[in-house]
């Protein structure tokens, strides 16, 4: 397969790419606490922010026929909803982890033969993406689990407050399917959900001002373009991370299922980060996105609402 066709086959895993994408960890990465919560952000919406739909589409010219599966969200269950699929199966050690007490948390991925995973596909950078948020989507953690061989992931997981949370493993067996499966983890105690954000265009954060262009539109890829700026200046110099200038997760509340999201070739820093974002539905949705600066990855985290098909625009 040439590249642009091995890209798009790939980035039509249904949200694998964004996730691989998301990181080599160097902020977040087993052993260390994790990101602060992303900010909720309150405020109004931006009019100005003109959406781009001109080639929303083109980016998935060459992905072929995965391309088709991954978006028709009519018959394709979205990443991240269940916690067995295609003969894999996410196992975790433990499900339920002490508030605020770091723990060693472990899990495995079974094949097809029942026996744990041992060989897997790099993807940007690595075998296996781990992800967490709280289910009220006000927390947000993206780390990179070690492997010793005998299939036994381990990452130093701290969640800080009761609830319930969803894990999510991204990851491709070697000679096997990109996959991303889920699996909700416990944190006994009161818990006080919170309520998700407003729909907000500007998200904050250590200084940073993201603002989102773009909007969702069920059933069709839309363009979302994220700009970073700082002390009313566009930050021109944004790092990559692991290939690209920002990383976009993106789920869908209600029920925590992923959206199909990857980051838009050749998109420059100076001008915005841009991604191509396929909604199942109508709804909110959460987006979080990462940047690196200063030789920080910081997380903007966004509410967007998708218009129930047939009623936008
Ligand atoms: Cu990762």
């Amino acid at each position: 397969m040439n590249t642009p066709a091995r890209l798009g086959a790939y980035a039509a895993g249904l949200g694998v790419i964004f996730l691989a994408a998301l990181g080599a960890g160097t902020a977040l990465g087993a052993g260390e606490p994790p990101r602060a919560e992303p900010r909720p952000v309150h405020g109004h919406p931006e009019p100005a922010a003109a959406p781009a739909h001109t080639d929303a589409g083109h980016a998935h010219t060459d992905a072929g026929h995965a391309q088709t599966d991954a978006e028709d969200a009519a018959t394709t269950v979205p990443a991240g909803l269940q916690i067995s699929q295609d003969g894999y199966t996410l196992v975790p050690r433990t499900t339920t982890l002490l508030p605020g007490k770091a723990a060693d948390f472990r899990f495995t991925v079974t094949g097809p033969d029942g026996a744990p995973v041992t060989r897997y596909q790099v993807k940007h950078d690595k075998k296996l993406h781990f992800i967490v948020v709280s289910r009220d989507l006000g927390g947000f953690w993206h780390l990179h689990p070690e492997e010793a061989g005998d299939g036994v992931w381990t990452v130093r997981l701290t969640l800080p407050a009761a609830g319930t949370y969803r894990a999510y493993a991204d990851f491709a067996p070697e000679g096997g399917p990109d996959l991303t499966l889920g699996a909700d983890l416990n944190v006994p105690g009161a818990y006080e959900p919170r309520p998700l954000p407003a729909p907000d265009r500007t998200a904050r954060v250590d200084g940073y001002t993201v603002t989102l262009a773009g909007d969702l539109t069920p059933g069709r890829v839309s363009k979302l373009v994220f700009t970073v700026s700082k002390d009313g200046t566009p930050v021109g110099d944004l790092e990559p991370y692991l290939g690209a200038y920002g990383h976009l997760v993106a789920i869908r509340t209600g029920d925590l299922a992923y959206l199909h999201v990857h980051p838009e070739e050749g998109a420059a820093a100076a001008a915005g980060v841009t991604f191509a974002a396929s909604a199942p539905s109508g709804g909110d949705y959460r987006l979080f996105l990462d940047f690196k600066h200063g030789g920080t990855v910081r997380t903007a985290a966004f509410t967007v609402h998708a218009e129930t098909a047939g009623h936008s625009r």
